[in-house]
């Protein structure tokens, strides 16, 4: 038997690096529950167990690190893939690459969209209007392709705590805003799945942007 916050001090020491075999997979209950919120100001373990899953994800996103780690790359991670219950979500997005004139790709290595640890993130608004990304989902915790489109709200406003403690709100639409929904989601026990309808995976709903 390990406790969860055995299994925390072993993700947070120095020298690991979390890696797929970390991450729990679809049949754990882990996933299907809801997790906790983290206390304020933030303990030093939270602290460290955020910078760890913005590190994973950053080694996803090298092709290097990723080869050498074994990694399936990801934008996003919650600390509940992680078998920690806890209300804790990592994001990083790229930023769109940049042409010049020539069409010629400018490089900006350390450039992201969304680069953010968020501790007890909620959505406190959002549009009406829903959202898709046109080639569906993947999650990190599914190894399988589930096709379909993954219907969310288009433009969320999200209050979360940042690293600091400090409570911070951003208004995020387009792709930007589905990685969150998908994140928040893991630590309310819900999948991306659970968004697609089950009759008719591509259906088109009235006024549903697809986002590609
Ligand atoms: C390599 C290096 C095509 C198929 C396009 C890859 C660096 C799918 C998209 C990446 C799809 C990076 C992603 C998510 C989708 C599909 C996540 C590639 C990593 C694109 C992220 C959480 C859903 C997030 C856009 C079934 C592991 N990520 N693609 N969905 N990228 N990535 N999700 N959809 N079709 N999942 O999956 O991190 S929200 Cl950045
Ligand atoms: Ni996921």
């Amino acid at each position: 038997m390990t406790t969860q916050d055995e299994r925390q001090n072993k993700l947070i020491r120095p020298s690991h690096y979390i890696t797929m075999d970390d991450i729990i997979r679809e049949g754990n209950p882990t996933l299907r529950g809801v997790a906790e919120r983290v206390a304020l100001p933030l303990s030093n373990v939270d602290i460290l167990l955020g910078e760890k899953m913005i590190q994973f994800l950053r080694n996803s996103q090298d092709p290097v690190m990723a080869e050498k780690l074994e990694l399936r790359a990801g934008v996003g991670l919650a600390a509940p893939q992680l078998d920690i219950s806890k209300r804790i979500i990592a994001l990083l997005v790229p930023s769109e690459p940049k042409f010049d004139e020539e069409g010629n790709e400018i490089p900006s290595k350390e450039d992201y969209a969304l680069n953010t640890v968020m501790y007890n993130a909620r959505i406190i608004s959002h549009s009406v209007e829903e959202a898709a990304i046109a080639t569906g989902e993947g999650c990190l915790s599914v190894d399988r392709e589930v096709p379909g489109y993954v219907v969310r709200h288009a433009r969320v406003t999200i209050e979360y705590y940042d690293k600091n403690s400090e409570k911070k709100k951003i208004r995020l639409k387009g792709f930007h805003s589905m990685v969150p929904q998908h994140e928040i989601d893991h630590t309310d026990g819900i999948m991306f799945y659970d968004h697609i309808d089950p009759e008719n995976p591509w259906k088109m709903r009235e006024g549903m942007q697809i986002i590609d």
